[in-house]
Parts: structure tokens; sequence; C-alpha cells
């Protein structure tokens, strides 16, 4: 078969995903017209082409300002509703999605709006029938450029949901502008979140150093890595992530788009997985950063000349490294 053919015949778990970050051009231009948000854009492609990064912030600014568009329960469902239709077409059978309810309740919407709607697409998935069946999880994430004093506020607002949503909301993740925002900023409300039981990940070497790695394991006790791609500048640091099989959500077209690479065949991805790393695929923001999964798979097998063992490795650690249950870890692999 064709490596188009061959990747798209492989199961994949996708476990750095923002789905505010699934918000197409198209979704978004009919959400500002349905809630009459004024958008600076006159069309589709205005926007597509304001699509031009330098860097994490320059990314962010968009992003924020596109998930103004937002606010009603029917809005975050038809956005999940559409990021899970790529899940089927890109053969992704499990998915940890990051949402950002900061985003949403600094605008005025209630944070269980955000839960309501994402929610429901998710278990709508996961009971129609089909060949394989879909799971899925929900990880809410903090805004590191805001203080760790709004992080507890979104905590306590979220907790009374937490028994409708067990099903779904087992983690808690840490995002947003990365530099000057260390992880030790949030180890008060990281701890707390330990207490009640969530899985625990957060954003660290994107555009941060190795030492932000180092202490979000320390310091917040993270059992993931999302990006994670600066820690080869840490030899010791490198021994551990492999000696600890820590995974690393890694995301080639973002960090493309972001410009933390310049050239997709200088990226390191290869290089991380050959020193033992659980190095994973995923997309990050695919409707800002050009692709869905089957596009990052593609791109790198392209151009780092993966072998197929090497991409059937990548998907493997990407059900390895899921919060799934041990038995349905199995099941999948
Ligand atoms: C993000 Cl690529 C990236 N990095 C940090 N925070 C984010 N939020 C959405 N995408
Ligand atoms: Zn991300």
């Amino acid at each position: 078969a064709d490596l188009v053919s061959f990747i798209e015949g492989l199961p994949k778990a996708e476990l750095h995903l923002h789905i505010e970050g699934t918000l197409e051009p198209e979704l978004l231009f009919a959400l500002a017209q349905r809630n009459r948000v004024k958008l600076p854009y006159a069309t589709v492609e205005e926007l597509r082409a304001a699509y031009a990064f330098t860097d994490l912030q320059s990314f962010l600014d968009l992003y924020y300002a596109g998930a103004a568009v937002l606010q009603t329960e029917q809005d975050f469902y038809e956005m999940t509703a559409a990021y899970i239709a790529h899940c089927r077409a890109d053969n992704v059978r499990h998915v940890e999605i990051f949402f950002d309810p900061q985003t949403h309740t600094e605008r005025g919407i209630d944070i269980a709006v955000v839960f309501a709607g994402i929610a429901r697409a998710l278990r709508e998935a996961q009971n129609s029938p089909d060949e394989h069946g879909f799971s899925s999880f929900m990880i809410m994430s903090f805004l590191r450029h805001l203080s760790e004093e709004d992080a507890f506020a979104t905590l306590e607002a979220a907790l009374p949901l937490r028994e409708q949503y067990k099903d779904l909301w087992i983690g808690i993740g840490l995002d947003s502008a990365e530099r000057g925002n260390p992880p030790e900023k949030f180890a008060k409300v990281f701890a707390r979140c330990r207490e009640l039981g969530f899985y625990l990940v957060a954003h660290a070497g994107e555009e941060g150093p190795p030492a932000y790695v180092i202490s979000a394991l320390d310091v917040l006790q993270v059992q993931r890595i999302d990006h994670g791609v600066r820690s080869e500048e840490d030899p010791d640091l490198m021994t551990r992530l492999s000696k600890e099989r820590i995974p690393l959500t890694v995301c080639p077209l973002s960090n493309l788009k972001l410009c933390v690479v310049d050239d997709l065949a200088k990226h390191n991805l290869a290089r991380l997985l050959h020193a033992g790393l659980a190095v994973t695929i995923n997309s990050d923001d695919p409707a800002y950063f050009g692709g869905y999964m089957n596009d990052n798979y593609l791109a790198v097998a392209q151009s780092l000349r993966l072998s197929r063992t090497e991409l059937v490795k990548l998907t493997r650690n990407s059900f390895e490294a899921s919060f799934l249950p041990e038995k349905e870890k199995q099941r999948l692999l």
C-alpha cells in the first residue's frame, strides 16, 4: 500500500488537541453570524490568510479572538462534533481533548455551557454504533498567562460539575503563553488537583527551556509533557524521560507553523524516538496549523523518512501514553 493508505489504516489516539483550535474559519464565520459577533475579517479567505504566525503569542492572539464566537451549548457541541468527524476520517479511536474554560468565562459564558456542549458531542460519538468504537476524555486546562488565583477560581467553578461528567473529565492541563509563566506558578493549584485524583499534564519545552519540563515533572508532578521538544537541550533530562517512559505529546505541524522549527526536515521527533522516549504525534490546533492527525503523520513520515515500523511505534506509543484503563489499552494496542 502507499504511504497515505498505510497511515490511514493505523488506529491512533490523539492526546494533544485543543478543542477551540479545531474551529475552522467556515464554522467560525457561521457562528459569528448566528451570534451577531463582529469579526475584523470580511471573508473566510481573509481570515485564513491571517493565519501566518511568527511565534506562540502571535497565534494565541488570533485563537482567543476566534473563540469569542462560541456562545451557546449548541456552538460547543457543533465544534466538537466537527472534530469527531475528522477523527473518524483519520482512524483516531481515542482522544483526550483540552478545553480552556477561562477563555469563555472571561466573556461571561457559564462554565456549565462549555462542559455541556463538548460532552454532548463526545457522548453521542461514544454511543453511536460503528465498527470499532470511539472513546474520549476531557482535560480542563488552566491558562498560564492568568494568575494561580484565577486557576483556583476556575477549579472551584468546575468542581460541582465533576459528578455529572465523571465519565469524561479525568485530567487537568496547563497551556497558553509559556515564556515567563513557569510551571511553578501553578504549584498549589496542581497539588490540589492531584489530591482530587485528576491526571495531570502541562505544556512545557515548546518555547520554554528544559528547566520548565523539569519543574512540570518535579513541582507539578505531571504524568505527560505536552510538546517537550526542547528537552533535547538537556542530556540528563533526556535520560530521565527515556528511563521513566514519560510521554511527550509532540505536534509537528504546530511546531512548524509557530516557528519552533523552521523546516520539518529538521524536527527532532525521530531523534527523540530513537533516544527511547515515549513520543506521540498530535495535531494541537488543527484548524490553525494546517492539518489533522493523518496530515501530521504524513508530513513527518515524508520529511523525516520514517519507516513503517517507526510509524507503528508512534501509534502504539499514543495508546500506551493515554489515560485509558490498562485493559482498554491492551484491547486497542
Ligand atoms: C496552544 Cl500550541 C499551544 N501552546 C500553548 N497553548 C496553547 N493553547 C492552544 N494551543
Ligand atoms: Zn497545545
